[in-house]
C-alpha cells in the first residue's frame, strides 16, 4: 500500500457514512474540508440512533458504535433555558444508554442503567426519550454508560450557548474532541489487562536505561534505587494501562496521519473547546507558538489564565482562546505516557500545515507520585538506599506512649519501604491521641519525618480545632478495608498538590496549567462551610488489575447515602500510582484550591498519584447517582452509587 493510499484509508473515519453519501474517494478528497467538520445538530428536538458501522482508522476495517452514522457522535448544540427532548433509538444487539456528562438534571434523565431513577438501559430495538431543562451553559459531552460502548465510539460533544453574553469575545468556535480508538474488542483489552496489567506498557525501563543510570549515578545509587522499586513491586512507568501499542489517538475523529483542520482568518480570535472523550487516555495539550488563554473548565467560566500547555484528564473539558498570527499551528495532544498523540492544525489555508513537534521523553514516576515525598524529607531516596536501618534503635520510636512496635520495621529496612508491610492501621493516624508525641524523636538517623506529611496537624502537638474551611488540615485514615490482597499500596504521605502539573510536566520550561490556577470567574457559588467530611481512598492492586474505593469494589459496596441540603467535603486520597479522573454525577464538585472566594466548579477531578485533593458538594439533587473513576477499565471496581434523600 502506498503511503498516500494508506493515509487516505486511515483518514477515512466514517467509511459507512461516506458510502451512504454516495461519495467516491476522489470527491472525498475534494471535500476534505467538509469531512473535517463534525456533524452538528441544533434545536430542542433530537432523534438519535445508536448503531454499528464499519469504520477504518488503521487500514483495517472494524465495527464502531455510531450515533446517526457518525463517530464521534454529532455535536449537540443546545441553548441554556431550553427544554430539550432527545429520542434515542438503540439499533445495537445489546442494551445501550446515553449519559449527559456534566449536565445538571433530574436523576431519572442521567442515563446510568440501574442507578438513575427508573432507568434500566435502552433495550435493543427500542427508543428511550430523555427530556430535561438545560440549566447551564458551556462545553460538555455525552457517552454511553453501558458495557464498553464508549471505547467503540459512543461519545459526542455538547455545546450549550448561554442566555447571558459571554465574558470574552472570539470570532471562531471549534470543538476539539480527543479520544482513543483500538482495533481490538474492548473485552479483549480488558481480559489482557486482567491477565497481565502491564500488557500494553512498553515503557518499562530498559537495559539501556540501566547503563545510562550506572554511568550517571554510579553503582551504589543505581542499585539502591532499582532495588527499592523492585521491592515495592512497582514500576516507575505505570503511566497508562492502555497505550499507543493498541490505541490510535483521535482529534475530532481524525487520526494523526490525517489530522483535523480548523481554519481561521488572520487576526481572528479562535475559541477551542477541548473535550477528552477517551476511554483511558490523558493528554498533554499545547499549540507550539501560541499561548492559550483558559477561560472555562468543565463548562464553567474561570478567570482567564494564559498557559503554554495543559493536561486534560479523561472526561474533563477546557475552553481556551488563541490568537494565531498568519501561519499554521499544530494542535498537539500527546498521551501522558508519550506512546502517541492526537494532532490537528489551525491554519489560514487548508493546504498549509505546521511541523509536528517530537514527543517529550517518557517521564518516570517519582516518590511524590507514590505519596512519599522524599525531597520534603530533607534528602532523597538515594541516600536511604545506603542507610543501615537495621542499626537503628527502634525503641526510640516509642514516642509518647505510642506503640510503634506494631509497625513492621523489618519491612522498612533499606530503600525497600515495602508499602505492603508498612501497616498503617497500627499507626492509627485517625483516632489516636498524638499530643504527647515528640517530633524531634522522629528524626530517624537524619531522616526528617516532617516530610512524611500526614497533613500539617495530625502529628503536631497542637490541639487547635480544625477550621472547616481549612481543607488541608484533615487527617489521613486508611480504613481497615484497605488491608488485604485487593490493595497493594497505601500512600504514606499523600499531599495536596494543587500546583503540581503532574508527572511528565514538571519543570519542562513551559507554563503548564495546574488546578491552583483555576479561579471561578463569578465567585464561589455556595460559600457555606462543609457540614461533614467524607474521605474516599482510591485503591487497587495493579498486579491483579483490581480497582476499588477504600479497598472495596463496587459490587461489594453499600451506596453512599447523602442528605438533601447538606454541604459535604469529599477528600480523595490516591493510594495508587496512577491518575484517576473522578466524576460525580448530578451535583457540582466545588474544588478547594485554597481561595475560598473563587472556588471553581468541576464535574471531573484528577486525583494525582499519591496525592489528596478536596472538594465541596452541595447535595441538591435527589435520587441515585453514579460516582466513579472515568477510566473505562477502572470503572467496574472504582465506582460508588450515591443515594440522595
Ligand atoms: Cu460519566
Amino acid at each position: 500500500m502506498s503511503p498516500s493510499r494508506r493515509r487516505f484509508v486511515q483518514g477515512l473515519a466514517m467509511g459507512g457514512m461516506a458510502a451512504s453519501l454516495g461519495l467516491t474517494s476522489r470527491s472525498l478528497w475534494a471535500n476534505a474540508e467538509q469531512q473535517q467538520k463534525m456533524p452538528t445538530l441544533r434545536g430542542t428536538d433530537y432523534d438519535l440512533t445508536i448503531g454499528e458501522q464499519v469504520v477504518n482508522f488503521t487500514g483495517t476495517p472494524r465495527i464502531g458504535t455510531t450515533v446517526n452514522g457518525s463517530l464521534p457522535a454529532p455535536i449537540l448544540r443546545w441553548k441554556e433555558g431550553d427544554t430539550v427532548t432527545l429520542r434515542v433509538k438503540n439499533n445495537l444487539p445489546e442494551s445501550s444508554s446515553i449519559h449527559w456528562h456534566g449536565i445538571i438534571l433530574p436523576s431519572s434523565q442521567d442515563g446510568v442503567p440501574n442507578i438513575s431513577n427508573g432507568f434500566h438501559g435502552i433495550e435493543p430495538g427500542t427508543t428511550h426519550t430523555y427530556q430535561f431543562k438545560v440549566a447551564q451553559s458551556g462545553t460538555y459531552w455525552y457517552h454511553s454508560h453501558s458495557g464498553f460502548q464508549e471505547q467503540t465510539g459512543l461519545y459526542g460533544p455538547i455545546v450549550i450557548d448561554p442566555m447571558e453574553p459571554e465574558p470574552f469575545t472570539y470570532d471562531r468556535d471549534y470543538v476539539v474532541m480527543l479520544s482513543d480508538w483500538t482495533d481490538e474488542d474492548p473485552t479483549v483489552v480488558y481480559a489482557k489487562l486482567k491477565k497481565l496489567s502491564h500488557y500494553y506498557n512498553f515503557n518499562e525501563r530498559t537495559h539501556k536505561d540501566l547503563m545510562k543510570d550506572l554511568k550517571e549515578k554510579g553503582l551504589a545509587r543505581t542499585w539502591s534505587e532499582r532495588k527499592m522499586w523492585m521491592q515495592m513491586r512497582m514500576s516507575q512507568r505505570d503511566l497508562a494501562d492502555v497505550t499507543g501499542y493498541t490505541y490510535t489517538y483521535l482529534m475530532n475523529g481524525q487520526t494523526p496521519a490525517d489530522g483535523w483542520t480548523g481554519l481561521f482568518r488572520k487576526g481572528e480570535k479562535v475559541r477551542l473547546r477541548f473535550i477528552n472523550g477517551s476511554a483511558m487516555s490523558f493528554f498533554d495539550v499545547r499549540i507550539p507558538g501560541l499561548k492559550m488563554t483558559v477561560v472555562a473548565a468543565d463548562g464553567q467560566y474561570v478567570q482567564p489564565v494564559s498557559v503554554d500547555e495543559f493536561r486534560i484528564g479523561v472526561a474533563e473539558t477546557y475552553d481556551v482562546i488563541v490568537e494565531p498570527d498568519d501561519g499554521a499551528y499544530t494542535i498537539f495532544a500527546q498521551s501522558i505516557d508519550r506512546s502517541g498523540y492526537a494532532r490537528g492544525t489551525l491554519t489560514p489555508d487548508a493546504g498549509m500545515q505546521a511541523a509536528v513537534p517530537p514527543m517529550d521523553p517518557v517521564p518516570n514516576l517519582t516518590h511524590t507520585d507514590m505519596g512519599m515525598d522524599m525531597s520534603a524529607m530533607g534528602h532523597n531516596m538515594h541516600g536511604m538506599g545506603g542507610m543501615d536501618m537495621k542499626g537503628m534503635d527502634h525503641s526510640k520510636m516509642a514516642m509518647g506512649g505510642m506503640d510503634m512496635k506494631g509497625m513492621d520495621h523489618s519491612r522498612m529496612a533499606m530503600g525497600g519501604m515495602d508499602m505492603k508491610g508498612m501497616d498503617h492501621s497500627k499507626m492509627a493516624m485517625g483516632g489516636m491521641d498524638m499530643k504527647g508525641m515528640d517530633h524531634s524523636m522522629m528524626a530517624m538517623s537524619g531522616m526528617d519525618m516532617k516530610g512524611m506529611d500526614h497533613g500539617p496537624h495530625p502529628m503536631g502537638g497542637k490541639s487547635t480545632p480544625v477550621h472547616p474551611s481549612d481543607f488541608s488540615s484533615g487527617k489521613v485514615v486508611h480504613a481497615p478495608t484497605e488491608y488485604g490482597p485487593q490493595v497493594d499500596m497505601r500512600a504514606a504521605a499523600p499531599r495536596y498538590r494543587l500546583d503540581d502539573p503532574g508527572v511528565g510536566l514538571r519543570n519542562n520550561g513551559r507554563r503548564v496549567l495546574t488546578y491552583a490556577d483555576l479561579r471561578n470567574l463569578h465567585g464561589t457559588n455556595d460559600p457555606r462551610e462543609p457540614d461533614r467530611e467524607i474521605q474516599l481512598h482510591l485503591t487497587g492492586n495493579m498486579e491483579r488489575y483490581m480497582w476499588s474505593v477504600n479497598g472495596v469494589k463496587f459490587n461489594d459496596a453499600e451506596p453512599l447515602r447523602w442528605k438533601m441540603g447538606e454541604r459535604l467535603r469529599i477528600t480523595f486520597v490516591n493510594d495508587t500510582m496512577m491518575n484517576h479522573p473522578m466524576h460525580l454525577h448530578g451535583m457540582w464538585s466545588d474544588l478547594e484550591t485554597g481561595d475560598n472566594d473563587f472556588i471553581p466548579r468541576k464535574h471531573t477531578v484528577i486525583v494525582q498519584p499519591g496525592s489528596r485533593i478536596s472538594y465541596r458538594v452541595t447535595v441538591d439533587a435527589e435520587g441515585g447517582w453514579a460516582y466513579h473513576c472515568h477510566l473505562l477499565y477502572h470503572m467496574l471496581g472504582m465506582f460508588r452509587e450515591v443515594q440522595v434523600s
